[in-house]
């Protein structure tokens, strides 16, 4: 049999009986199902340590061969998120008025968006995630990561739900291009940026579009 360089530890595994599977399956999705993404936020302060934990969070996440390829910048400085918001409402101006396709700006209709992206400087903190498209070794040497963005991707959702366990708030917000992250925030090559993810509480009144999530019958196929 072919040993394995890697050490292996036994899996510590918390056996629950089926009924507790059962209501815990329900209580977490009625959970999640009050996540709601908002575009209005209070400017009251969250402690770093909080972000920390939801950061950390995100990081239990699988990936391509354990390379863990994502960076997350927590931004707090308040010059350096009005440079972010100035960059980001320079690129989304050009979205707005020219860049999106008509069928785009009339399936943005229900959320009201515009070009003006005020939550950037308002949010106390900016969650700014870059994946890693490659590593680089100690010698300068390029190491390759694997399904980069598979990974970025699993790692954001567990951080949008970590957030929302912390009892905030978030947006997933993608100006687009938004190669500016790199230069403001001095990211090395090796980085693409991913998401932008203002964090904080709702600001007072804030209001969501009356959305509704697709049945089970729609997101689902099943081959028992
Ligand atoms: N990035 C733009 C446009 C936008 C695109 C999608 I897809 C949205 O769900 C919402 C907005 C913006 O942030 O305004």
């Amino acid at each position: 049999m072919h040993m394995s360089e890697e050490k292996f530890i036994l899996y510590k595994h918390t056996n629950i009986s089926a009924t507790e599977s059962l209501y815990k399956s329900e209580i977490n999705f009625k959970w999640m199902n009050t996540r709601r993404s908002i575009r209005e936020f209070s400017p009251k302060p969250v402690a770093r340590e909080i972000i920390e934990n939801i950061i950390k969070s995100a990081s239990t996440a699988p990936s391509g061969a354990h390379k863990q390829p994502w960076v997350f910048c927590a931004v707090s400085n308040p010059e350096i998120k009005s440079e972010i918001r100035r960059a980001a409402e320079k690129e989304e101006y050009e979205n707005y008025h020219s860049r999106m396709s008509e069928e785009w700006l009339e399936d943005l209709k229900p959320f009201d968006t515009n070009w003006k992206k005020p939550f950037l400087e308002i949010a106390p903190w900016l969650i700014v995630v870059f994946s890693k498209s490659y590593d680089i070794g100690n010698n300068g040497k390029k190491l390759n990561n694997y399904y980069v963005k598979e990974s970025a991707g699993l790692a954001c959702g567990m951080l949008l739900n970590a957030i929302h366990n912390a009892g905030l708030c978030a947006l997933t917000h993608t100006p687009s291009p938004m190669n500016f992250l790199i230069s403001i925030l001095k990211r090395p090559k090796n980085e693409r940026p991913f998401l932008l993810i203002p964090v904080g509480y709702p600001g007072e009144g804030c209001k969501v579009p009356d959305l509704h999530r697709k049945p089970l019958e729609l997101i689902s196929a099943w081959y028992e």
